[in-house]
Order: C-alpha cells, then structure tokens, then sequence
C-alpha cells in the first residue's frame, strides 16, 4: 500500500489542554501512569479524578501518539469527558479506524487487522483461538512461505527469459518447475480444506430441527438449550414460527432453529409455518430429524425424509421418546434409517436422558466439523476474502501447469505465477485496492 504511514500529531496537546497534574503533560514519560484531574477546557472545573497514560510514537497500537485516560465509569463523566477533549480538538474514531492505523503504519498486516474483528466478534472459544492465531500473524506466516517459493521461482524463470545465453542462469526443466509449483498448490489446498471449519466456527452452524407435528422437536429444543424456551403440548401443530437459539457445543456455535411439524394442514397460520419451515431448510447445514420412536408406523416419516433429503445437508436422525418406545418396534424402525446416523434419545429428561443427549450433541459436533477438529495450533481459514484469494492463487497455478502441459511459451507460464503470487499478496493487504480495505473496516462497530 502506497498510503502508509498516517501521522496524528495532535493528541499529546490536547490531553496537555485537559489534563491538569502536578507535571506538564508533554514532559510525561512514554507508557507511565500520571494521577490528575481531567477539567473542562472553558472554565478549567474539574470534571472527573483521572489515570493519563501517553503511549509515544512508535510503540503503540497505531504506531502513533496514543492517549489512554483512565476515568470513573458512569456514562455523564465519559460523556464530559469526551466533549472537552472534542472542543480541544479531536473527533471520535470511524469504525475500525485505530486498527486501520495500525495497519497503514506498519504495525500489522491485513490478515491481524481483520483477526482484530474476528477476535470481538467471537462467541466461542474455538473461534476464539482461531482469531488469536489470525491476530499472532500465523496465516500470513503460512501465505508468505507460500508467496516467497513462487517469488523465487518466479525469479529463476524471468532470468532465463531475460539472459537465454548467461551461463550463470542455469536452466529449470519443467518438470522441476511443476514439482515446485505443485508444492505451492498443496500448500495451499490445505489451508482451502480448513474453510468449512472455519466458516462454521464464524458464522455458526445452522441447524434445523424438523420433522411431524408433535415428534418433540420443541421438546428437544428446550433440552439442548436447558431452559423452557418453546411452548411444548400434546397437541400437534402447536409451534408456528420459527424459533431460533445459539447453542456452544464444544467450541462451534450452533444455531437452532425449532419449526412447525410438517402435514398437510387446512390451516392458514400453520401453512404458513409450514413454508418458514422449508425456507429455513433450504439455509441449514445440518438437519436434526425427529422422529418419534414409540409410534408404531413411521413410514409417513421415512416418506417425509425422503422429500426434504439433499446432499449439500448433514442429517441426524432422532428417534425420540425412547422413554415410551418399544424395543423390537424401534428395531424394525431403524431398518428404514440404515444409511443414517441414528441417535437415541428422550427430550423429555430424566432417567439416563442426558448421556443420550450428550451423544447427540456430540454427533452434532462431529458431523459438524470432524474428528479433528479444534486444533488451536492449525491455521483455520475463516474468512471469506481470504478464502477467495486462495482459490484465484491455485486457479492461476493450474493454469500455470496447463501452460508447462500445452508446451506454451514460459512467458505465459511467468504471467500465471505472478498472478497467483499477487492473490496471495491481497491476503496480507500488499496488493489491496481501497475500496477492499474500507469494506474491510467498515465491519468494526466501534472505534478500535
Ligand atoms: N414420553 C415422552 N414424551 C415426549 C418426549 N418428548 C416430547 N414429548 C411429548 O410430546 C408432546 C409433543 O412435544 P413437542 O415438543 O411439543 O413436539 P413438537 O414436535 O414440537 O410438536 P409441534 O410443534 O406440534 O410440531 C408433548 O406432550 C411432550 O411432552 C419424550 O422424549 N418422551
Ligand atoms: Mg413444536
């Protein structure tokens, strides 16, 4: 970025206008606590008994001048507070804008600042750890190494075109250049196949829980959530809207979403949480389908299964009200669920009930991410830009094999390297366009 380097002057005369203590402010030592009074700049009244600290250029979070004021809480004094250092001069910060700083000044890169977002906006401690190895600069530690054996491939390549005849260049055959390039592209594929990991542990997982009208879906809402939140009866057709609540099943956050059973109905209210039902469905990634275990004919649910099944989804299926169920019943039930993962459980609690429910919600877990899942070494790709980047840079490296296969010209083969070399590049934000960064900080709801 060419537009490095910001510089705000200003703070340490305004904190010098504010600030009343035994010492002038401009003579305050770098990152050292000072005791004092912040006042109204108008008439010098005191306003609140205040900690200053100035944290000096370089070293501080923007790299510029920083000024940290430690008040009383109360939102009146932060309020005053605010409005004399305004009439002294400062203005509040955009969204984001001490983390654009902090990025235009060199004191991180892209993939920290945007971990900075990642990092408040986390609801879990998995997304949390992936946030913290973002903010640690491990991703860019990853796409550098990636970048540089292209930038030195790159190299050797142009210095043949450049000099055919220097002896000094000595020449690549193409079948070293495709080793090469094939490291590079399963470097990168690795870090793509974190992604779906990755968008779950951001976003969270959407999971619907669906099935026939009085199966114990709300039921079983009310379980997983461990509180009476949907209206539960023995009649069928009680749940109408779409109720949803975000769960934290080891580390992934998973969205719930409870919805009216599903029949042919006359009415109209019903119907049309019929149709919010299927519209949720077209939207989740896991499907948990409840059926309830004690009743004798289920092929009305099998037929229903089979209607809504689709293979971008994940299903679970929940026999349910096993508390009542007979066993050989549900023995015959299961043949119509053989390709299924099928838990047990009874989402009416007691007896046992809540080590079938951890089993369910540990098959959540693992259908939701795998076996191997929270690594908090991994690098964990979460963000979509990122994610992009990656796919153009191993675009561009196929086609930099396909140059190599079709015996083209290594001035082609040179262009495709050097494209996936700039893809790699915007990840960091090297090669990032404006626009892209104020997308990008847009995202912070506060100052930082
Ligand atoms: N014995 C037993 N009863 C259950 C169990 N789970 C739910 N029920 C009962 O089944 C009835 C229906 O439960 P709900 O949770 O409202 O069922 P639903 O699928 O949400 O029903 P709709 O919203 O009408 O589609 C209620 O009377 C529950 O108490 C269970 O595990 N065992
Ligand atoms: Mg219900």
């Amino acid at each position: 970025m060419s537009q490095k380097g910001v510089k705000n002057e200003k703070s340490i005369e305004i904190a010098a206008q504010i600030f009343k203590s035994k010492k002038p402010v401009r003579e305050f030592k770098s990152r050292c606590l000072y005791h004092g009074l912040i006042i109204n700049p108008l008439n010098n009244s005191p306003i609140d008994d205040c900690l200053l600290t100035i944290m000096k250029s370089p070293r501080s979070y923007t790299g510029e001048d920083v000024i940290e004021i430690h008040c009383h809480g109360g939102s009146l004094i932060l309020q005053r507070i605010l409005e004399a250092a305004l009439k002294c001069g400062a203005r509040t910060a955009e969204p984001g804008e001490f983390t654009k700083r902090a990025f235009l000044n060199n004191k991180m890169d892209l993939t920290q600042a945007e971990a900075v977002i990642d990092l408040i906006q986390a609801k879990t401690d998995l997304a949390l750890d992936a946030a913290r190895n973002h903010l640690s600069g491990r991703l860019s530690e990853k796409t550098n190494a990636i970048k540089e054996d292209l930038v030195t491939l790159l190299c050797h390549i142009e210095a043949e075109l450049d000099f055919p005849d220097e002896e000094d260049v000595s020449s690549l055959s193409n079948m070293k250049i495709n080793r090469r390039i094939e490291k590079s592209l399963t470097a990168i594929d690795i870090l793509l196949s974190t992604y779906d990991e990755g968008k779950i542990l951001k976003h969270g997982l959407k999971t619907i829980i669906i099935g026939r009208p009085n199966v114990g879906k709300s039921s079983l809402l009310n379980i997983l959530l461990k509180e009476e939140r949907a209206i539960v009866t023995p009649l069928p057709g009680t749940t109408r809207d779409v109720i949803e609540e975000v769960i934290n099943i080891k580390g992934i956050p998973v969205k719930l979403m409870d919805t009216a059973g599903l029949r042919e109905t006359m009415d109209e209210i019903e119907e049309i949480g019929i149709r919010f039902t299927m519209d949720r469905l077209e939207k989740a990634q896991l499907v948990l389908f409840v059926v309830d275990a004690s009743k004798d004919n289920i092929s009305e649910d099998a037929k229903l299964l089979g209607k809504i099944n689709s293979r971008d989804k994940k299903f679970i299926i929940v026999f349910n009200k096993m508390d009542i169920a007979d066993i050989p019943i549900v023995a015959a039930h299961a043949k119509a669920f053989l390709n299924y993962n099928v838990v047990k459980i009874s989402a009416l609690g007691g007896n046992g009930a809540e080590a079938k429910i951890d089993e369910l919600r540990n098959a959540i877990y693992i259908s939701s991410i795998g076996q191997n899942a929270g690594d908090a070494q991994d690098v964990i790709i979460t963000n979509v830009r990122h994610k992009e980047a990656l796919d153009r840079a191993a675009d561009s490296i196929k086609k930099a094999q396909d140059t190599i296969k079709n015996t083209l010209s290594r001035e082609f083969l040179a262009l495709e390297i050097k494209y996936a070399i700039d893809s790699l590049g915007e990840i960091v934000g090297e090669t990032t366009t404006y626009e892209i960064l104020d997308k990008i900080f847009s995202q912070f709801c506060i100052g930082k």
